[in-house]
């Protein structure tokens, strides 16, 4: 969406309005030509999760991936990977809880890891858990360019609410929030 300068100029001021490039359309089919929910992770995902929580100083990390999604964010026809990795302990916040999110872009040859969510607990604590924790609710072109968004839900000890990822300029962002947050 861009703003454009409209056609008069009125009492030396300018209006703008809001316009669609391309135009608005509404698309047939808004999901992406790959999606697969693997209902266990892949002994290739165990090993690079627990590589990347090794690497943020998760001591002999306990490697739970809860999700496994395979499709084509990018629509380049190569297999992108969705992990998304939680370990919560109930009741109190411990050393080694996590909430991360990676997606693995698919190369030519083998992938890019993007970090969408990295957090980490590395003290014990007599307090709750304040990870945020996501659920990957769907892969969907919400905007029409030919680029998926994934769109998550997600929430923590003091609300919740929904996020929009959305690949852009060679990264991932968060375009929208939508929801409780305490
Ligand atoms: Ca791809
Ligand atoms: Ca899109």
């Amino acid at each position: 969406m861009r703003a454009v300068r409209a056609s008069a100029p009125i009492y030396g001021g300018t209006i703008w309005r809001w316009t669609h490039a391309p135009p608005a359309r509404i698309l047939t089919n808004p999901l992406p030509k790959t999606l697969q929910s693997l209902d266990a992770p892949t002994p290739e995902h165990i090993a690079l999760v627990r590589d990347f929580l090794l690497r943020r100083n998760v001591a002999d990390p306990e490697v739970r991936i809860i999700q496994t999604v395979r499709t084509d964010l990018n629509g380049d026809g190569i297999d992108d990977w969705i992990l998304n990795a939680v370990r919560q302990t109930p009741e109190v916040a411990r050393n080694g809880d996590y909430s991360v999110l990676l997606v693995l872009l698919g190369q030519k040859s083998g992938f890019r890891t993007y970090i969408i969510q990295d957090a980490i607990t590395l003290e014990d604590s007599p307090y709750a858990s304040t990870l945020w924790v996501n659920t990957i609710v769907a892969v969907v072109d919400v905007d029409g360019d030919g680029t998926m968004e994934i769109v998550l839900n997600g929430a923590y000890i003091y609300g919740g609410g929904w996020d929009l990822v959305r690949f852009q300029n060679g990264g991932f962002e968060y375009v929208l929030f939508c929801g409780c947050d305490g």
